[in-house]
């Protein structure tokens, strides 16, 4: 039925309790007996690889998460075997049927364990770092791995023959340098065409004396750049008192995380041995000769295709006092800091069960823990068994995903898509099993060390992946609690999540709430806006603080509103107030145009779609003017009916994040118009015809079992880098059909 390649059904999803784990030919479901270098493969499954495997980016760069897929749906998968309503109205009726199609497809991909897995790749600077930490460390991947790996690179490899920091962006330096080493980190020959074009790339760009201070630091680990070209990064910060807002504690958590790791390889010099591939690769990616690069030139240039933001005076000032500081630094003093982080590394690796908060500082952690304690000790041997938490096989290869998976986030969001209206009903065996994986996904206990190293309460939260991953999110928590909700009242399951679990959601989610009446990311804003000044990364905008978010605050506002709804007596005034301070800040953020900027997907539609259902569902209660708040409403849905394009569908590109105005797609995008939709139909707009030209796309766009396209990619973070996210063709179609089932057809 589907097309599955030969290739693609010796790899094998396995997961448990939200981990995932890519085995090749795995002999049981058992993960720990696939975390073993096992060579267990063929020359002839290599030659076969390199068939199947085989991906035109030049179409479309998004891989469709077809191995995934389409094994999973392969021997087990049949039509909906209920019953479905029957309606005279045949448009009615095609509205259902497509519903239901859907969400028995998509009820296919869910695993054992209840939550569903999906490919969450895009960004190319993620599976270099995991290279160099196996490097560094002589702990290779499997042979299987290695091979698929490199696939993945050459798969993404641009017409120009460089590489994107994402899979769709245009060649930089620090794409382009990072995904050639890595290849000839695999094994590949200097010689082999792709890397030569590769070369010319790097060469006529100006070498990667140009790369931004991130492929600096990797590249300096591997001793393929001098330290001495890198600006410091100051370790004795960390021992500063923490009133001051310069300390660490204060930056957004991924900047604290990762700089942290940073800071102990700095402060070590951390360096692999030469040897004839070190000295080959300095040869290959420098204009010049590498003894004779004047390296100390080197700390702030950039290649003008990487540059997004630009270091301010402040930073070159501090720069300049931290730079000179290493000529006179107390060792004693040194000593202390390394201590001091190392000590806060292992604290993080025990807080996450060794998965870290993100693909950046596992890899970075991996690398201090291995200097630190060495490839035999206990601590590093549990981080390597950590990496493969992080790959991914899809039709264009092995990839490092961007966290280790969305699995509450995605599960959070289907659950709700398919309570949308009664029909979810329909699938009462899918809903029960996302309900035991949100159950078993909310926090319930706090880090012994939460407190010493500045961790937020997190009693009750929910995270982005899995408990395990020890990182809880204002806004998951706000899906983990609303998905429980809708659940509670479907009448499906018997409450497992008890009231009292409800009600430390509920207190969690107010302790997470900024001054400006809006929600952050993992925590509160604990610096001013000014420390964005100190930004070094060149190549990502505000990533020093955790900023209030207008989709982080929406989901926020909505969820308590869900809970006023069925918890009016609990906290009432409290929650009522932090209702109304939200919607200020939802308010607040909106553009003249009517739309709102999402952070954290594409883009203008996305955090429309968050600010319009904010708004919508407090219009007509106390909470707020209602002049007001339609006010704004309609002005967004104008915007959204402005957009919609001649074929009725909407559609936005990355280039609306980083450019930060809406950009319009060459063709609507499922995703997108789904967004639109669920806006508008929320919004209750007058115009049916938009709504219905708007269905009618998500309609005709449907596959013969019940998928949507993969098409543009379609997260984002930091401005500047994309990340996919498969589970969104399915969870937003289907939302926004099954609100227009409610609304419009079943009425
Ligand atoms: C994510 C993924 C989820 C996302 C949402 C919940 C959707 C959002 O509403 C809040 C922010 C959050 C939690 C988020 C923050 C940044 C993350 C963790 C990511 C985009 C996934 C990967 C990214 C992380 C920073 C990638 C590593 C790169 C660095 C620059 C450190």
């Amino acid at each position: 039925m589907l097309n599955i390649k030969s290739g693609w059904k010796n790899w094998q999803l396995l997961t448990e309790e939200g981990r995932q784990v890519w085995a090749f030919k795995p002999s049981s479901n058992d993960i720990d007996a696939h975390l073993q270098n096992v060579d267990n493969i063929t020359e002839q499954e290599i030659a076969q690889f390199a068939e199947d495997f085989q991906f035109d980016k030049s179409g479309n760069p998004n891989s469709g998460d077809k191995v995934f897929r389409n094994t999973a749906t392969d021997t087990k998968f049949q039509k909906f075997t209920g019953q479905i309503p029957q309606l005279e109205n045949p448009y009615e009726q095609k509205v259902i049927d497509a519903l239901i199609k859907g969400m028995n497809y998509y009820s296919y991909l869910q695993s054992e364990d209840g939550h569903w897995p999906g490919d969450y790749g895009g960004p190319l600077f993620l599976l270099p770092g995991l290279l160099i930490a196996s490097y560094i460390s002589d702990t290779p991947f499997p042979k299987a791995h290695r091979e698929m790996m490199k696939l993945y690179l050459f798969n993404h490899q641009n017409k120009d023959a460089g590489w994107g920091m994402h899979i769709e962006g245009e060649s930089t330096m620090f794409g382009t340098v990072m995904q050639y080493v890595s290849l000839r980190l695999l094994g590949v020959d200097k010689n082999h065409q792709q890397l030569v074009q590769a070369r010319t790339w790097i060469k006529n760009n100006g070498g990667a004396t140009g790369i931004p201070s991130w492929g600096k630091f990797y590249l300096a680990v591997l001793n393929l750049y001098d330290w001495q070209g890198f600006n410091s990064l100051f370790p004795e910060i960390w021992l500063f008192p923490r009133w001051l807002p310069v300390h660490p504690w204060r930056y957004w958590c991924h900047t604290r995380m990762v700089y942290l790791p940073m800071a102990y390889c700095y402060a070590q010099r951390i360096k692999a041995p030469e040897n004839e591939l070190i000295l080959s690769l300095r040869e290959e990616i420098y204009s010049e000769d590498f003894a004779s690069i004047d390296w100390r030139k080197q700390r702030n240039a950039v290649c003008e295709k990487d540059c997004y933001t630009t270091p301010s005076p402040v930073l070159k000032w501090m720069n300049f006092f931290t730079n000179n500081y290493e000529k006179f630094k107390s060792t004693w003093l040194r000593k202390k800091s390394t201590d001091y982080i190392l000590k806060y590394i292992n604290a993080e690796d025990q807080q996450t069960n060794y998965i870290n908060i993100g693909p950046v500082n596992q890899a970075i952690n991996s690398i201090c823990i291995w200097h630190a304690y060495g490839k035999d000790s206990g601590q590093f041997k549990k981080h390597a068994a950590r990496w493969f938490d992080y790959l991914w096989v899809a039709e264009d290869g092995m990839k490092m995903n961007g966290y280790n998976g969305s699995q509450l986030w995605d599960t959070a969001f289907a659950t709700r898509a398919m309570l949308e209206s009664d029909l979810g009903k329909l699938f009462p065996a899918t809903i029960a099993k996302s309900y035991r994986f949100i159950d078993l996904s909310q926090v319930k206990a706090e880090h012994p060390t939460h407190a010493e190293f500045f961790r937020h309460p997190m009693i009750g939260s929910w995270p982005f992946s899995t408990a395990e991953n020890g990182w809880p999110v204002a806004d998951c928590t706000a899906e983990g609690l609303s998905a429980s909700l809708a659940v509670h009242h479907s009448g499906l399951v018997k409450p497992a999540i008890d009231d009292q679990r409800i009600k430390q959601a509920v207190d969690t989610l107010l302790s997470y709430q900024n001054s400006d009446g809006g929600w952050a990311t993992y925590e509160l804003t604990r610096a001013p806006k000014w420390l964005e000044k100190l930004n070094p990364s060149e190549v990502f905008a505000d990533i020093m603080i955790d900023y209030s978010w207008t989709e982080c605050t929406a989901a926020c506002v909505i969820s308590l509103m869900e809970v006023q709804e069925t918890y009016p007596a609990y906290k009432n005034s409290e929650i009522s107030k932090a209702i109304r301070a939200g919607i200020d800040f939802i308010l607040k953020q909106q553009k003249p145009d009517g739309s709102w900027y999402g952070g954290w997907a594409v883009c203008f539609t996305y955090a429309t779609w968050f600010g319009v259902e904010a708004l919508s569902k407090a219009r007509g209660k106390s909470y707020y003017d209602d002049t007001i708040l339609t006010a704004s409403i309609s002005k967004a849905c104008d915007f959204l009916a402005g957009k919609q394009k001649a074929d009725g569908g909407w559609g936005e590109t990355f280039k609306s994040c980083s450019t930060l105005t809406y950009t319009e797609a060459g063709s609507s995008q499922v995703i997108n118009t789904a967004w639109a939709l669920l806006a508008l139909m929320a919004a209750d707009f007058g115009d049916k015809t938009v709504t219905e030209t708007g269905i009618n796309v998500l309609l005709n766009r449907q596959t013969d079992i019940g998928d949507w396209p993969q098409e543009n990619i379609s997260g984002v973070f930091n401005y500047n880098c994309m990340i996919t996210y498969a589970n969104y063709r399915n969870i937003f179609p289907i939302w926004a059909l099954n609100r227009h089932f409610k609304l419009d057809v079943q009425k």
